[in-house]
C-alpha cells in the first residue's frame, strides 16, 4: 500500500502563511506542521511508501520531507504547471508510480489518527464522509446511495454527505479511476478536479462511504480553519487513555496494544500493585516499584501510577482519563465484573472503553511459564514467604501431602466480586503425612521420607511451602534438618515444645505429653537460627501450654523467650471450639510484641473468618488437614460403593472426569 499526497497546489488562500512555503507546511500545532502529522499517522499505521506531488517550493518541500527522518520511502513528482493546472494533472505526472493500493490525500488536509486507522484497515475502497457534520456550501460533497459513494463534488446536495479528499483505493477500483484521469489529461482536460474523472464512472469504482462522524477529518483552507483545527488538536492531544498491566515481562504484544492506546491521547499506565497481582495471578517475579520504572521507560509513556487493586474505581475516578484500553478477553469470564464496574464508572463522565482484539499467542504463553517456572527455584521459593506477608499482612496456607495435593493448592482459585483468590502457600503437615502413608502422627515417618514428600510437592508447584517439623527432634539433629529444609527452598519450619515420644496436638491431655522446657527449646530454635545459611529462611516456635492446659500466662512467657532465642514466628494452639483463649493471647502478645508474626491452625476454632483474624494481630492461617479429611472419605465411599454393587458404574457420579485431571495435571 502507498500514499499519495497531494502537494502541488498553491494555497493561495492562507495569505502570508503560503509566501514561503507549501500549505502542507503550516504549523497547526507546537510541534507539528500539516505535513508531518500525516506522514507520522502514515508511518504509525504501518503505510512507508508516499508518492508525493509538489509545485511551487518543491525544493523547500522535499528537503523537508527528508529532515523529518520518518520510516517513510519518498518518491516525489513535481507538477512543471502546477499553476495553471489542477491536482488531476499532478496525479497524471505521477501516475507510473501508482500500481498498488492507494491512500490518496490532499495535502491540506488534517485528520486524527482513529480516521486513518480505519481507512487502512477497510476492506474495501473507501472514501471519508461524515453523517453528522452540516453539508458546506462550497467543499466537497459525496452522493452516498446503500453505502457507496456515486459522485463527489461541490454542487451535489440531494443524498449528499459532508466529504473529505481521503480514500482508501484497492488497486483494481484505482485503475478504472487513474485510466480515467489519464483520458481527461491526454484530452487537455487538466483544469477539473480528479473528482469530475471519478464522477463519469458512475459509481463503477466501488467506493465505500466511510462514517467517520464526528472524528476530526478537514481540510485547511484559510486561517480560519487553522485556527479550528489547532484547537481541535489541542483538545484531542490532551485526551488521556487509561491502561492496567499486571505482567512483569514487556513483549511485542504489550508494546502493540500501547502503540494503539497511544493513538487515543496521553497513556497513563496502571501497574497493578503486587498484592493485586499475586492474588490475581502468580506472585510477581519484579516488584511493582520496578515494573513501574519498566513502563515509565517506554517511549511515549505519559504517567506510570499504582493501581492498588483489581478494580479500576480509585484511579478512574481519581484521573478521568477520555479511554480505558483493555483486550477483548474481559468481556466474558472472571474479569467481566471488573469490566462492568469499569463501563459503569466511565459513564458517569462520558468516558469509552476502547477494547482490542486479546492476543492470545502461544509465544507469550510460554514467556509466562518460563516466568512461572522460575517461582518454583528454591532460591525464590523460599524468600517469598516473607514477601507474601510484608506485602499482605495475613497469608493463608492450604495442607498439601502429595503432588497432586500440591497441584490442588497450587491452582485452586475463585473469582468473587470480579477479584481472585487463592491460597498463599502449602503446609506439609505431620498429620497429613504420617496418614498418607498409612501410620501415626508420633515422629514415626522418618525425615528422609517426610523430605520425600516435599520434593514431590516442589516438583510440580511454585508456591512456598511451610514444613511441620513436629518436635524438631534432638538440638544435634535439628541444626541438619534446617539446612536441608532450606537447600531445599522451603521457606519456614514450625516445632513445637514438646519431648520424648510426640503425639498429635489434637488429643491435648488425653495422651502422655511432656512439654520441652524453655531453656532447651529455646537452645533448639539458637542453634537452628545459627545454623541456617540465608536470611530468608524461617523458624516458628509453636507452643502447646494451651493444649496442654498450663494456661495463658505460661504460653505468654513461653513465647516472649522463644522469640528472644530468635524465633522469627509464634504458633499458638487450641484444640477448643471457642476461640477466645486464642483472641486473648493474640491480643495479649501483641500489646508488647508488635511485629512478630502470629500463626494459628484454627481446625478447632474454625468459626472465625480471616479477615477478623487479620483485624485481630495474626499473620498466617494454616489449613492444616482438610484435604486430608474430604479426601480419604470420598475414597472409602467410592469403595463401600462398589463392593455394593459388585460393579463400577454406580460409582461414576462421583468420579472426577479424565479430563479434569489431564487439566489439573498438564504435560510439559
Ligand atoms: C499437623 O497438621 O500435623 C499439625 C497441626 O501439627 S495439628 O494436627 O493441629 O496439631
Ligand atoms: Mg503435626
Amino acid at each position: 500500500m502507498k500514499a499519495l499526497i497531494l502537494n502541488s497546489g498553491l494555497g493561495s488562500r492562507m495569505g502570508v502563511l503560503t509566501s514561503e512555503h507549501p500549505k502542507c507546511m503550516t504549523e497547526i500545532s507546537p510541534r507539528e506542521t500539516i505535513l508531518s502529522r500525516q506522514l507520522r499517522l502514515l508511518a504509525d499505521a504501518s503505510v512507508n511508501e508516499v508518492v508525493m506531488t509538489t509545485g511551487l517550493f518543491d525544493g523547500v518541500l522535499v528537503n523537508y520531507c527528508r529532515s523529518l527522518d520518518l520510516p517513510i520511502q519518498f518518491t516525489f513528482v513535481n507538477n512543471p504547471v502546477y499553476a495553471t493546472t489542477n491536482y488531476i494533472y499532478s496525479i497524471y505526472c505521477a501516475r507510473e508510480y501508482l500500481d498498488d493500493d492507494i491512500v490518496l490525500m490532499h495535502g491540506d488536509i488534517v485528520f486524527e489518527a482513529e480516521v486513518l486507522d480505519k481507512l487502512v484497515a477497510s476492506p474495501v475502497s473507501c472514501m471519508a464522509v461524515s453523517s453528522t457534520l452540516p453539508l458546506p456550501e462550497k467543499d466537497f460533497k459525496a452522493v452516498v446511495k446503500d453505502g457507496m459513494v456515486l459522485k463527489v463534488g461541490i454542487e451535489f446536495f440531494d443524498n449528499a454527505m459532508e466529504a473529505q479528499a481521503l480514500y482508501l483505493l484497492k488497486r483494481n477500483d484505482w485503475k478504472l479511476w487513474l485510466d480515467k484521469i489519464v483520458e481527461f489529461c491526454e484530452s487537455d482536460k487538466t483544469k477539473v478536479y480528479a473528482e469530475n474523472a471519478l464522477n463519469e464512472l458512475d459509481g463503477k469504482a466501488n467506493i465505500h462511504a466511510l462514517d467517520v462522524k464526528d472524528l476530526l477529518c478537514q481540510e485547511i483552507d484559510n486561517p480560519e480553519d487553522l485556527a479550528t483545527v489547532s484547537g481541535r488538536l489541542k483538545e484531542i492531544e490532551n485526551r488521556t487513555v487509561y491502561m492496567t498491566f499486571s505482567t512483569d515481562i514487556i513483549h511485542g504484544g504489550h508494546i502493540q496494544i500501547i502503540r494503539k492506546a497511544q493513538k487515543l491521547g496521553k497513556l497513563i499506565i496502571g501497574v497493578l500493585s503486587d498484592e493485586a497481582v499475586a492474588n490475581y495471578k502468580r506472585f510477581p517475579l519484579v516488584p511493582a516499584s520496578e515494573r513501574m520504572v519498566m513502563f515509565e521507560n517506554i517511549a511515549g509513556v505519559y504517567k506510570v501510577v499504582e493501581q492498588k487493586t483489581l478494580s479500576y474505581r480509585e484511579n478512574l475516578e481519581r484521573y478521568k482519563p477520555d479511554f480505558v484500553v483493555h483486550g477483548d478477553d474481559w468481556v466474558t469470564g472472571f474479569q467481566k465484573p471488573v469490566r462492568d464496574e469499569v463501563v459503569s464508572i466511565l459513564a458517569t463522565y462520558g468516558g469509552k472503553l476502547v477494547e482490542f482484539p486479546y492476543a492470545n499467542d502461544q509465544k507469550y504463553r510460554d514467556l509466562d511459564n518460563r516466568a512461572k517456572a522460575e517461582l518454583s527455584l528454591p532460591d525464590v521459593r523460599r524468600s517469598r514467604l516473607r514477601k507474601l506477608l510484608e506485602m499482605k499482612g495475613l497469608v493463608t496456607i492450604m495442607e498439601a501431602h502429595s503432588g497432586i495435593t500440591g497441584l490442588i493448592v497450587e491452582k485452586t482459585c475463585v473469582y468473587q466480586d470480579g477479584g481472585t483468590k487463592q491460597f498463599d502457600g502449602m503446609w506439609v503437615s505431620s498429620l497429613c503425612d504420617s496418614t498418607a502413608k498409612g501410620k501415626p502422627d508420633i515422629e514415626l515417618v522418618d525425615m528422609t521420607s517426610r523430605f520425600r514428600t516435599i520434593d514431590d510437592i516442589m516438583e510440580v508447584t511454585t508456591k512456598p511451602i511451610i514444613f511441620d517439623g513436629d518436635t524438631g527432634g534432638l538440638t544435634e539433629h535439628f541444626v541438619y534438618t534446617v539446612r536441608s529444609l532450606e537447600r531445599m527452598g522451603v521457606s519456614m519450619i514450625i516445632i513445637e515444645d514438646k519431648t520424648g515420644l510426640k503425639k498429635n496436638s489434637l488429643f491435648g491431655t488425653e495422651v502422655q505429653q511432656t512439654q520441652d522446657s524453655i531453656e532447651n527449646f529455646s537452645a533448639k530454635i539458637r542453634a537452628g537460627k545459627a545454623a541456617q545459611k540465608t536470611r530468608d529462611f524461617m523458624i516458628c516456635a509453636r507452643i502447646e501450654s494451651l493444649i496442654l492446659e498450663r494456661g495463658m500466662e505460661d504460653a505468654l512467657t513461653r513465647a516472649f523467650a522463644f522469640v528472644e532465642a530468635g524465633a522469627d514466628a509464634i504458633m499458638i494452639h487450641s484444640r477448643k471450639k471457642d476461640p477466645s483463649e486464642i483472641k486473648e493471647f493474640i491480643e495479649k502478645f501483641r500489646a508488647k510484641d508488635p511485629s512478630t508474626p502470629i500463626v494459628l491452625v484454627p481446625t478447632s476454632f474454625n468459626t472465625v473468618y480471616e479477615e477478623e483474624w487479620k483485624a485481630l494481630g495474626a499473620n498466617i492461617i494454616i489449613y492444616a488437614n482438610q484435604l486430608t479429611r474430604t479426601g480419604f472419605p470420598a475414597m472409602q465411599d467410592a469403595a463401600r460403593t462398589i463392593l455394593e454393587n459388585h460393579r463400577a458404574k454406580e460409582c461414576d457420579d462421583k468420579c472426577m472426569s479424565i479430563k479434569e485431571i489431564i487439566n489439573l495435571i498438564p504435560e510439559e
